[in-house]
């Protein structure tokens, strides 16, 4: 028993020691008419680790807790002009003092007001004259509230942080997901999707919309002289001409292996040949430096433009890419609607 009774104490001790460390001392305010008790509960609320501004009227008390962010108010009733009943109620209608914890001071009142007290927004009250010990154990029943607040607010925060790390890693991994590594354009994938919403607009506000398939001539061939490395480069090199020669409204992206997809948005069928031509001829003139090529990289280019409703979103590409087949089947090099 007596060994039983030892483990015990220590269990307890310790808990204490972590209930303390816990719970580090709290900024203070203090609210009172009479100095002297001001002066006397300062004084012993600062002994024990509390940080502690005093005031002497109600009004003083908002425009200082305003700078002060005080963790507790504890504060008189009884006090003129302005009472603590009424400073508890204007507290609690502000953004800063609607999760401050109040302890009223008060000198044994009716149920009534007290009730009165409680429904303006105090937490707790003390009785006049005021027993240090029980202010103290009250004070330390607010303390739980407010640290339990703070950590509240240090997870909402958190959770706040890593929501936007979230999102922002989500983009990321969206761009990455509609980005051609090699060339930097958008895929495929984005290329098809984009498409499809600009087909939407265009149908929608009655606007023309282009496709333009590219095809690289003789690829193949760099390929197989050069090797993939020369060819992963002449790939680059053919997006940025390209890319840089189309309009800024033209969405031009890496279809297939050395196929390239123009979007021209609110473009008719001619003009984008016109586009088509630009594209082409800037490939012809922007060879790419410190190679020794058989033959000029250019490439071949197949258009369709939309008329009305006509063809269709898919209709566009199938009527493209058979645009193309007749260039590779005749010159190459070279731009057909
Ligand atoms: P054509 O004028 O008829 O288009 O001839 P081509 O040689 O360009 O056509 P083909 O479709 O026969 O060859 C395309 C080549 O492109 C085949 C493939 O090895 C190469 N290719 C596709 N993707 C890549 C890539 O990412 N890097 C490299 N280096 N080559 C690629
Ligand atoms: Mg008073
Ligand atoms: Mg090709
Ligand atoms: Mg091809």
């Amino acid at each position: 028993w007596p060994a039983m009774n030892q483990a015990n104490k220590e269990v307890i001790a310790s808990l204490e020691n972590t209930a303390q460390s816990d719970l580090p001392g709290l900024d203070i305010m203090l609210v009172d008419d009479d100095p002297i008790l001001l002066a006397r509960l300062s004084k012993q609320l600062t002994a024990v680790g509390h940080r502690v501004v005093t005031c002497r009227d109600a009004e003083t008390a908002l425009k200082q807790l305003l700078e002060q962010l005080p963790d507790l108010l504890i504060t008189d009733w009884h006090m003129k002009p302005m009472d603590g009943v009424a400073l508890c109620k204007i507290l609690r209608q502000s953004v800063f003092g609607k999760n401050l914890y109040v302890i009223m001071l008060t000198a044994a009142e009716t149920e009534d007001e007290l009730v009165e007290a409680f429904d303006a927004g105090i937490d707790d009250y003390v009785i006049k004259p005021v027993s240090l010990r029980i202010l103290l154990a009250r004070i330390r029943a607010g303390q739980r509230l407010v640290k339990l607040q703070r950590e509240l607010e240090k997870e909402k925060q958190d959770i706040e942080r890593f929501s936007a790390e979230l999102s922002v890693a989500n983009r990321r991994l969206v761009t990455m997901a509609n980005t051609d590594i090699l060339t930097g354009l958008p895929n495929r994938r984005y290329a098809l999707t984009r498409l499809e919403q600009e087909w939407a607009t265009a149908l929608r506000y009655r606007r023309p919309l282009s496709v333009l398939m590219l095809d690289l001539d003789f690829f193949k061939s760099i390929n197989d002289t050069l090797g993939h490395d020369v060819g992963d480069a002449v790939l680059a090199h053919a997006a940025k001409i390209m890319k840089a020669a189309a309009r800024a409204t033209d969405i031009v992206c890496r279809f297939g292996g050395e196929e390239f997809l123009v979007v021209a948005t609110n473009t008719e069928g001619a003009t984008a040949v016109l586009l088509g031509e630009r594209i082409r001829k800037a490939l012809e003139t922007h060879q790419p430096e410190g190679l020794v090529l058989k033959r000029p990289v250019t490439v071949s280019v197949g258009v369709a433009g939309s008329v009305g409703d006509k063809p269709g979103c898919q209709a566009l590409v199938t009527l493209a890419d058979q645009a193309l087949y007749k260039v590779k089947t005749s010159t190459r090099n070279a731009v057909q609607l």
